[in-house]
């Protein structure tokens, strides 16, 4: 089964070859954010005990890794300080290695994640792709460990200005080429690294939906794709009231369900989601109709 309808896209190798922590792709990421202000999950899992339970839970339900955050990346959001930031997941991430759930750490700052490593966690998951700290990739390249590379522009507070582009895909394309090539410079392996359009991150609705439309672009980097699409803003705003009220961040998973199912029809790496049990049973779903591919990735 692995390899089967995966090789092939553009890829230097079959996506199915690129397995993190023993996962098969496609990968479900579960998302656990220790931070008061996410938008998603914010204030739900800010006790040591509350956040162990739920890592626990969704690695149960077959995260393939459990991606533990501790500085809220919603727009507009202000910065915490490092120690803060470290205060939050290190404690984590030691109860849920010895409880022996693969993780990534989903941080911008080169000393949390090498904190974060030295703790247990597998992967780390740069959603500046190495802008916001240039110590970062040194960090990944000398622990040899994977490296989730996102499409990024600048930080939470200025996120909403800088999403203008003449084409947003060949932009976020060619931006992430120049991301992997200072990752590759660094030292980084090229087959530690996966790529990621960043959806929400400097980019509107209509950006989320083209660069969804137009994967097969981004997936011909050769690199394998992560797609995190979660209860974003965009879906709030596809299926708003008839009165322009965006859906509610909790009201959002089926919409949530039908674009990780497509991103991985299209033959995405990965996809990063809060509600893993349900992601997990769709991509069954998937699997158990033939792992069909959509006709423009064929
Ligand atoms: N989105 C968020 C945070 N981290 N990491 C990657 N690689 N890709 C994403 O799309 C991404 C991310 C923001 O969502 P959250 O606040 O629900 O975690």
């Amino acid at each position: 089964m692995p390899g089967r309808g995966w090789s092939g896209v553009g890829y230097r190798r079959s996506v199915s070859d690129f397995v993190v922590a023993d996962a098969v792709p496609p990968v479900v990421m579960g998302v656990l954010n220790v931070t008061p202000d996410s938008f998603s999950d914010g204030g739900r899992y800010t006790t040591l005990s509350e956040a162990v339970a739920h890592g626990v839970r969704m690695c149960a339900e077959g995260a393939a890794l459990v991606d533990v955050g501790g500085e809220s990346t919603r727009p507009g959001a202000e910065r915490v300080d490092a120690e803060t930031e470290q205060a939050r997941v290190l404690p984590v991430i030691r109860e849920l290695a010895s409880a022996g759930v693969p993780m990534s750490i989903d941080t911008t700052r080169a000393a949390v994640a090498a904190a974060a490593l030295e703790a247990g966690v597998a992967v780390v998951n740069d959603v500046s792709g190495g802008l916001a700290d240039p110590a970062m990739t040194k960090v990944v390249a000398e622990a040899g460990c994977p490296y989730v590379l996102m499409h990024w522009r600048g930080h939470s507070r200025r996120m909403a200005e800088l999403a203008t582009y003449r084409d947003v895909v060949t932009e976020v394309r060619d931006e992430l080429a120049a991301r992997v090539d200072e990752a590759l410079a660094a030292g980084v392996a090229a087959d530690k690294i996966i790529i990621d359009p960043g959806l929400g991150f400097a980019k509107t609705a209509e950006h989320n939906w083209e660069l969804t439309r137009r994967l097969a672009e981004i997936q011909a980097l050769g690199y394998p794709v992560l797609f995190g699409a979660s209860r974003k803003s965009y879906l709030g705003r596809l299926l708003a009231s008839p009165d322009g009220e965006p859906r509610a961040v909790h009201e959002r998973e089926a919409a949530t369900i039908a674009t990780s199912v497509l991103a991985v029809a299209a033959g995405v790496w990965g996809v990063r989601v809060h509600q893993v049990r349900d992601t997990v049973d769709a991509i069954a779903v998937w699997r158990a109709s033939g792992s069909p591919r959509l006709a423009a990735h064929d």
